[in-house]
Protein backbone atom coordinates (compact mmCIF):
# COMPACT_ATOMS: atom_id res chain seq x y z
CA UNK A 1 0.00 0.00 0.00
CA UNK A 2 0.97 3.71 -0.34
CA UNK A 3 1.37 6.32 2.50
CA UNK A 4 1.69 9.75 0.97
CA UNK A 5 3.23 8.52 -1.94
CA UNK A 6 6.06 6.87 0.21
CA UNK A 7 6.24 2.98 -0.69
CA UNK A 8 5.81 0.58 2.78
CA UNK A 9 8.59 -2.00 3.15
CA UNK A 10 6.80 -4.12 5.54
CA UNK A 11 7.49 -7.93 5.57
CA UNK A 12 4.32 -10.33 6.30
CA UNK A 13 4.54 -12.65 8.72
CA UNK A 14 1.77 -15.19 9.51
CA UNK A 15 0.35 -15.91 12.65
CA UNK A 16 1.58 -19.66 12.93
CA UNK A 17 5.15 -17.92 12.34
CA UNK A 18 4.87 -15.88 15.66
CA UNK A 19 3.22 -18.34 17.60
CA UNK A 20 6.21 -20.24 17.01
CA UNK A 21 8.51 -17.32 17.55
CA UNK A 22 6.63 -16.53 21.01
CA UNK A 23 6.26 -19.47 22.73
CA UNK A 24 2.50 -19.59 21.65
CA UNK A 25 2.38 -16.16 23.40
CA UNK A 26 3.39 -17.49 26.60
CA UNK A 27 3.72 -15.73 29.82
CA UNK A 28 7.22 -16.19 29.97
CA UNK A 29 7.95 -15.49 27.28
CA UNK A 30 6.50 -11.36 28.19
CA UNK A 31 8.31 -8.31 27.97
CA UNK A 32 5.72 -6.07 29.66
CA UNK A 33 2.33 -4.36 28.98
CA UNK A 34 2.81 -1.03 26.12
CA UNK A 35 0.10 0.97 25.51
CA UNK A 36 -1.66 -1.34 23.00
CA UNK A 37 -0.85 -4.76 24.48
CA UNK A 38 1.41 -6.60 26.04
CA UNK A 39 4.75 -7.24 24.44
CA UNK A 40 6.60 -10.51 23.89
CA UNK A 41 10.13 -11.61 23.17
CA UNK A 42 10.53 -14.04 20.62
CA UNK A 43 13.13 -16.33 18.41
CA UNK A 44 13.19 -16.36 14.71
CA UNK A 45 14.78 -19.73 12.75
CA UNK A 46 17.50 -17.51 11.59
CA UNK A 47 18.19 -16.35 15.40
CA UNK A 48 16.89 -13.22 14.97
CA UNK A 49 15.48 -11.74 18.31
CA UNK A 50 12.12 -10.40 18.25
CA UNK A 51 10.13 -8.17 20.05
CA UNK A 52 5.96 -8.52 19.39
CA UNK A 53 3.55 -6.21 20.50
CA UNK A 54 -0.24 -7.31 20.03
CA UNK A 55 -2.97 -5.33 20.00
CA UNK A 56 -5.20 -6.81 23.01
CA UNK A 57 -8.52 -5.34 22.11
CA UNK A 58 -9.81 -4.26 18.69
CA UNK A 59 -11.79 -0.85 18.62
CA UNK A 60 -11.88 1.74 15.52
CA UNK A 61 -9.57 4.11 17.26
CA UNK A 62 -7.21 1.16 18.71
CA UNK A 63 -6.71 -0.11 14.84
CA UNK A 64 -6.02 3.36 13.52
CA UNK A 65 -3.26 4.10 16.39
CA UNK A 66 -1.58 0.55 15.31
CA UNK A 67 -2.27 0.60 11.21
CA UNK A 68 -0.60 4.41 11.84
CA UNK A 69 2.33 3.22 13.25
CA UNK A 70 3.17 0.43 10.92
CA UNK A 71 2.38 3.30 8.35
CA UNK A 72 4.98 5.90 9.88
CA UNK A 73 8.02 3.66 10.98
CA UNK A 74 8.25 1.44 7.73
CA UNK A 75 9.37 4.04 5.64
CA UNK A 76 11.98 5.27 8.52
CA UNK A 77 15.03 3.68 8.73
CA UNK A 78 17.48 5.38 11.58
CA UNK A 79 19.90 4.04 14.21
CA UNK A 80 18.01 6.00 16.62
CA UNK A 81 15.05 4.36 16.08
CA UNK A 82 13.68 1.30 16.59
CA UNK A 83 13.17 -1.01 13.34
CA UNK A 84 10.24 -2.67 12.26
CA UNK A 85 10.98 -5.90 11.16
CA UNK A 86 7.15 -6.30 9.78
CA UNK A 87 3.82 -7.02 10.64
CA UNK A 88 0.86 -9.36 10.72
CA UNK A 89 -3.10 -8.98 10.06
CA UNK A 90 -4.66 -12.46 10.47
CA UNK A 91 -8.05 -12.92 11.47
CA UNK A 92 -8.71 -10.62 14.82
CA UNK A 93 -4.98 -10.54 15.63
CA UNK A 94 -3.08 -7.26 14.43
CA UNK A 95 0.87 -7.86 15.92
CA UNK A 96 4.05 -5.73 15.12
CA UNK A 97 7.66 -6.85 14.80
CA UNK A 98 10.53 -5.23 16.11
CA UNK A 99 14.21 -5.87 16.61
CA UNK A 100 14.54 -6.84 20.59
CA UNK A 101 16.36 -4.29 22.56
CA UNK A 102 17.70 -5.91 25.31
CA UNK A 103 17.65 -3.10 27.50
CA UNK A 104 14.20 -2.50 28.05
CA UNK A 105 13.04 1.68 28.26
CA UNK A 106 15.02 4.23 29.66
CA UNK A 107 12.29 4.60 31.92
CA UNK A 108 13.20 1.52 33.65
CA UNK A 109 16.62 2.16 33.12
CA UNK A 110 16.46 5.65 35.34
CA UNK A 111 13.28 4.48 38.00
CA UNK A 112 12.62 0.76 37.44
CA UNK A 113 12.53 -1.84 40.87
CA UNK A 114 16.02 -2.12 42.40
CA UNK A 115 16.78 -5.08 40.98
CA UNK A 116 15.87 -4.01 37.44
CA UNK A 117 17.34 -0.24 37.15
CA UNK A 118 21.07 0.18 36.31
CA UNK A 119 23.24 2.85 37.13
CA UNK A 120 23.87 4.91 34.22
CA UNK A 121 27.00 7.11 34.23
CA UNK A 122 27.22 10.50 33.00
CA UNK A 123 29.22 9.51 29.33
CA UNK A 124 26.12 7.22 28.93
CA UNK A 125 23.42 9.94 30.07
CA UNK A 126 25.13 12.03 27.49
CA UNK A 127 25.31 9.41 24.62
CA UNK A 128 21.41 8.55 25.59
CA UNK A 129 20.63 12.23 25.33
CA UNK A 130 22.62 12.59 21.67
CA UNK A 131 20.89 9.18 20.52
CA UNK A 132 17.70 10.78 21.56
CA UNK A 133 18.36 14.56 19.28
CA UNK A 134 19.68 12.36 16.51
CA UNK A 135 16.45 10.33 16.33
CA UNK A 136 14.40 13.32 16.49
CA UNK A 137 16.10 15.47 14.60
CA UNK A 138 15.83 12.81 11.77
CA UNK A 139 11.96 12.36 12.09
CA UNK A 140 11.49 16.36 12.07
CA UNK A 141 14.11 16.81 9.12
CA UNK A 142 15.63 14.34 7.52
CA UNK A 143 12.59 11.64 7.31
CA UNK A 144 11.01 12.36 3.69
CA UNK A 145 8.12 12.54 6.26
CA UNK A 146 8.81 15.31 8.25
CA UNK A 147 6.86 13.26 11.46
CA UNK A 148 6.25 14.79 15.12
CA UNK A 149 6.33 11.69 17.33
CA UNK A 150 3.90 13.25 19.93
CA UNK A 151 4.94 10.99 23.04
CA UNK A 152 8.08 11.08 23.96
CA UNK A 153 8.87 10.61 27.22
CA UNK A 154 11.14 8.03 29.30
CA UNK A 155 9.09 4.77 28.53
CA UNK A 156 9.25 5.32 24.84
CA UNK A 157 13.04 5.18 24.72
CA UNK A 158 14.38 1.98 24.79
CA UNK A 159 18.22 1.16 25.12
CA UNK A 160 20.19 -1.70 22.98
CA UNK A 161 23.03 -3.87 24.17
CA UNK A 162 25.50 -0.79 24.18
CA UNK A 163 22.49 1.38 25.53
CA UNK A 164 22.04 3.01 22.39
CA UNK A 165 18.69 5.01 22.90
CA UNK A 166 16.33 3.81 20.15
CA UNK A 167 12.98 6.20 19.94
CA UNK A 168 9.76 3.63 20.16
CA UNK A 169 5.54 3.63 19.49
CA UNK A 170 4.96 5.58 17.38
CA UNK A 171 1.16 5.10 17.47
CA UNK A 172 0.53 8.93 17.51
CA UNK A 173 3.09 10.14 15.38
CA UNK A 174 1.53 12.59 12.62
CA UNK A 175 2.98 14.11 9.42
CA UNK A 176 4.43 17.87 10.57
CA UNK A 177 1.98 20.84 9.50
CA UNK A 178 2.31 24.33 9.36
CA UNK A 179 1.56 24.73 13.21
CA UNK A 180 -0.75 28.07 12.58
CA UNK A 181 -3.37 26.10 10.15
CA UNK A 182 -2.72 22.97 12.17
CA UNK A 183 -5.30 22.65 15.58
CA UNK A 184 -5.47 19.54 16.77
CA UNK A 185 -9.10 18.85 18.51
CA UNK A 186 -8.23 15.60 19.70
CA UNK A 187 -5.04 16.32 22.02
CA UNK A 188 -3.20 13.05 22.62
CA UNK A 189 0.17 11.80 24.33
CA UNK A 190 1.78 11.91 28.12
CA UNK A 191 0.67 14.98 30.09
CA UNK A 192 3.97 15.20 32.37
CA UNK A 193 6.14 16.10 28.99
CA UNK A 194 3.24 17.56 26.73
CA UNK A 195 3.81 21.15 25.13
CA UNK A 196 1.57 24.03 27.07
CA UNK A 197 0.73 25.15 23.84
CA UNK A 198 -0.43 21.56 22.64
CA UNK A 199 -1.52 20.93 25.68
CA UNK A 200 -3.82 24.05 26.11
CA UNK A 201 -4.88 24.97 22.57
CA UNK A 202 -3.66 22.18 20.20
CA UNK A 203 -1.44 23.39 18.28
CA UNK A 204 0.86 20.60 16.79
CA UNK A 205 3.89 21.04 15.66
CA UNK A 206 7.61 19.69 15.96
CA UNK A 207 8.36 21.79 18.96
CA UNK A 208 5.87 19.72 21.18
CA UNK A 209 8.56 16.89 20.47
CA UNK A 210 11.29 19.33 21.47
CA UNK A 211 9.67 19.84 24.41
CA UNK A 212 9.05 16.04 25.64
CA UNK A 213 12.92 15.81 24.74
CA UNK A 214 13.10 18.80 26.88
CA UNK A 215 11.58 17.14 29.89
CA UNK A 216 13.17 14.04 28.68
CA UNK A 217 16.64 15.47 29.10
CA UNK A 218 15.43 16.70 33.00
CA UNK A 219 15.04 13.01 33.82
CA UNK A 220 18.04 12.11 32.42
CA UNK A 221 20.18 14.77 34.56
CA UNK A 222 18.17 14.53 37.78
CA UNK A 223 16.93 11.12 37.53
CA UNK A 224 13.52 11.89 38.87
CA UNK A 225 10.33 10.56 36.75
CA UNK A 226 8.68 14.04 35.32
CA UNK A 227 5.20 11.73 35.32
CA UNK A 228 4.93 10.98 38.76
CA UNK A 229 5.03 14.74 40.24
CA UNK A 230 2.69 15.89 37.42
CA UNK A 231 -0.74 15.80 38.82
CA UNK A 232 -2.56 14.89 35.46
CA UNK A 233 -6.14 16.59 36.52
CA UNK A 234 -4.76 19.65 37.70
CA UNK A 235 -2.13 20.20 34.94
CA UNK A 236 -4.15 22.17 32.22
CA UNK A 237 -5.56 24.28 35.30
CA UNK A 238 -1.83 25.03 36.16
CA UNK A 239 -0.85 25.75 32.60
CA UNK A 240 -3.81 28.29 31.74
CA UNK A 241 -2.78 29.79 34.82
CA UNK A 242 0.94 30.25 34.56
CA UNK A 243 0.14 31.75 30.83
CA UNK A 244 -2.23 34.61 32.45
CA UNK A 245 1.01 35.18 34.93
CA UNK A 246 2.84 35.59 31.61
CA UNK A 247 0.04 37.95 30.20
CA UNK A 248 0.51 36.22 26.74
CA UNK A 249 -2.04 33.69 25.07
CA UNK A 250 1.11 33.15 22.40
CA UNK A 251 3.22 31.32 24.76
CA UNK A 252 4.50 28.98 21.56
CA UNK A 253 5.88 32.57 20.08
CA UNK A 254 8.17 33.50 22.81
CA UNK A 255 10.58 30.35 22.42
CA UNK A 256 11.08 28.53 19.09
CA UNK A 257 12.98 25.56 20.86
CA UNK A 258 14.55 24.45 17.65
CA UNK A 259 17.57 26.08 17.36
CA UNK A 260 18.10 25.04 20.77
CA UNK A 261 18.17 21.17 19.53
CA UNK A 262 21.43 21.87 17.55
CA UNK A 263 22.85 23.74 20.15
CA UNK A 264 22.04 20.89 23.15
CA UNK A 265 23.70 18.13 20.96
CA UNK A 266 26.95 20.16 20.41
CA UNK A 267 27.01 21.19 24.34
CA UNK A 268 26.09 16.71 25.34
CA UNK A 269 29.12 16.28 22.68
CA UNK A 270 31.68 18.15 23.98
CA UNK A 271 31.19 16.99 27.20
CA UNK A 272 30.83 13.73 26.74
CA UNK A 273 34.35 13.08 27.01
CA UNK A 274 34.51 14.56 30.44
CA UNK A 275 35.29 11.70 33.07
CA UNK A 276 32.68 10.47 36.27
O1 LIG B 1 10.56 -0.96 30.06
P1 LIG B 1 10.24 -2.26 29.47
O2 LIG B 1 10.74 -3.49 30.10
O3 LIG B 1 10.59 -2.25 27.90
O4 LIG B 1 8.68 -2.37 29.30
C1 LIG B 1 8.25 -2.09 28.02
C2 LIG B 1 7.27 -3.15 27.55
O5 LIG B 1 7.90 -3.94 26.57
C3 LIG B 1 6.02 -2.53 26.97
O6 LIG B 1 6.33 -1.60 25.98
C4 LIG B 1 9.23 -3.57 26.41
N1 LIG B 1 9.52 -3.45 24.97
C5 LIG B 1 8.77 -2.84 24.04
N2 LIG B 1 9.36 -2.94 22.83
C6 LIG B 1 10.51 -3.63 23.01
C7 LIG B 1 11.58 -4.02 22.15
N3 LIG B 1 11.57 -3.73 20.84
N4 LIG B 1 12.60 -4.70 22.70
C8 LIG B 1 12.62 -4.97 24.01
N5 LIG B 1 11.66 -4.61 24.89
C9 LIG B 1 10.61 -3.95 24.38
C10 LIG B 1 9.43 -2.23 27.09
Amino acid sequence: KDFEGVELKTVSFSLKQLKAATNNFNSTNKLGEGGFGPVYKGLLPDGTVIAVKQLSSRSRQGDREFLNEIAMISCLQHPNLVKLYGCCIEGDQLLLVYEYLENNSLANALFGSENSQFILDWPTRYKIGIGIARGLAFLHEESRLKIVHRDIKSTNVLLDGELNPKISDFGLARLNEDEKSHISTRVAGTIGYMAPEYALWGYLSDKVDVYSFGVVILEIVSGKNNNSYMPTNNCIGLLDWACKLQQTKHFEELIDPRPIMSEVVAMLEEQQDIPD
